[in-house]
């Protein structure tokens, strides 16, 4: 069988169990806990970011990593890049509920002197390997550290968050090429799709769709899925396990998700790039994201 011959629709990874499923669903509402308490410590910021990409980060840091808590540098880790500086705050959750970062530091969370300032900085928080607020740098910087850790026989990952913004810089698509061309299987990107960028809706900054066809054309492994859809998810990465790194291929889970997501207040909100919340609306947050929650948990 060709590499082009493989896509998506092969999938042959056997449905991810149930419990493990709810794993992750449970980790992410935590971590949306996690966002609002931060969040509310400046009154404002990217929550809306950290709740759209929860469940994505959930699986990657509960289901995919291999890494210590206790000893953040460890070679033999798996690298998690965060391409997009402003989601540090939905890193910061995952880095929590992962033991990395300790839940009492969140508090700090934007403040002077904070090992976790509002954009992420790798030589200030444990566990963030990349400062990556200048957008479309992470995927060339995963390629390179994939044909580092290659060359010195090394068998760790590296996964790459990605923003929707961020497939409208060239340097994302010279990496894609790189890294098809380099047979980096090993590396798995992924893309948040919230169709949401700083200037308004991604079809109205810079149309990008058909995204699917595009990573395919690049020669990677691609899946698109629902991205709060923990399930989805995890299948996704199965597939992926099973498929495309046996045959030295990069992959890429497009996820599509909803800014806001499990706080139906945030969920409609105009300007939803960057968030201004009111000091009485942090705690019906709260309560929306719980309801929701066991609402959908008992169903
Ligand atoms: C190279 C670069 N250009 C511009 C910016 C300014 N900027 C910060 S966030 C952002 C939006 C990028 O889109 P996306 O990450 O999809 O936005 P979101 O979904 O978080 O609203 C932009 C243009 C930047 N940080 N880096
Ligand atoms: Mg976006």
């Amino acid at each position: 069988m060709t590499l082009s011959s493989l896509d998506a629709s092969e999938a042959t990874a056997s449905a991810p169990a149930p419990e493990r499923i709810s794993s992750i669903r449970a980790a992410a509402y935590r971590m949306r806990h996690h966002a609002l308490n931060m969040g509310e410590v400046q009154g404002q910021g990217y929550v809306g970011q950290a709740l759209g990409a929860a469940d994505i980060l959930a699986a990657v840091y509960g289901d995919q990593l291999r890494f210590r808590a206790d000893d953040p540098h460890w070679e033999g880790r798996d690298r998690f890049l965060l391409s997009t500086g402003h989601y540090a705050i939905g890193h910061y959750a995952a880095l929590a509920e992962a033991g990395i970062v300790p839940v009492e530091e969140l508090e700090t969370y934007g403040s002077d002197d904070s090992r976790l300032p509002m954009s992420g900085m790798s030589t200030y928080t444990p566990g963030m390997e990349i400062s990556g607020g200048s957008l479309g740098h992470g995927l060339t910087i995963a390629v390179g550290m994939a044909l580092g850790l290659r060359a010195q026989g090394s068998d760790s990952r590296i996964i790459n968050f990605l923003s929707d913004g961020e497939l409208d810089e060239g340097s994302t698509w010279e990496a894609a090429m790189g890294a098809h061309h380099h047979q980096l299987g090993k590396l798995t990107a992924v893309v948040d799709i919230n169709a949401l960028q700083a200037d308004g809706a991604t079809d109205t900054v810079l149309r990008t769709e058909p995204v699917t066809e595009k990573w395919e054309a690049f020669g990677w492994y691609t899946q698109r899925v629902d991205g709060n859809d923990a399930g989805a998810l995890l299948a996704a990465f199965d597939n992926i396990a099973s498929r495309s790194a046996a045959v030295g291929r990069p992959s890429v889970i497009l996820c599509d998700t909803r800014v806001g997501r499990g706080v139906p207040l945030l969920e409609n909100r105009e300007k939803a790039h960057f968030m201004r919340i009111e000091e009485h609306e942090w705690q019906i947050c709260r309560e929306q994201l719980t309801a929701g929650y066991e609402g959908t948990a008992s169903a």
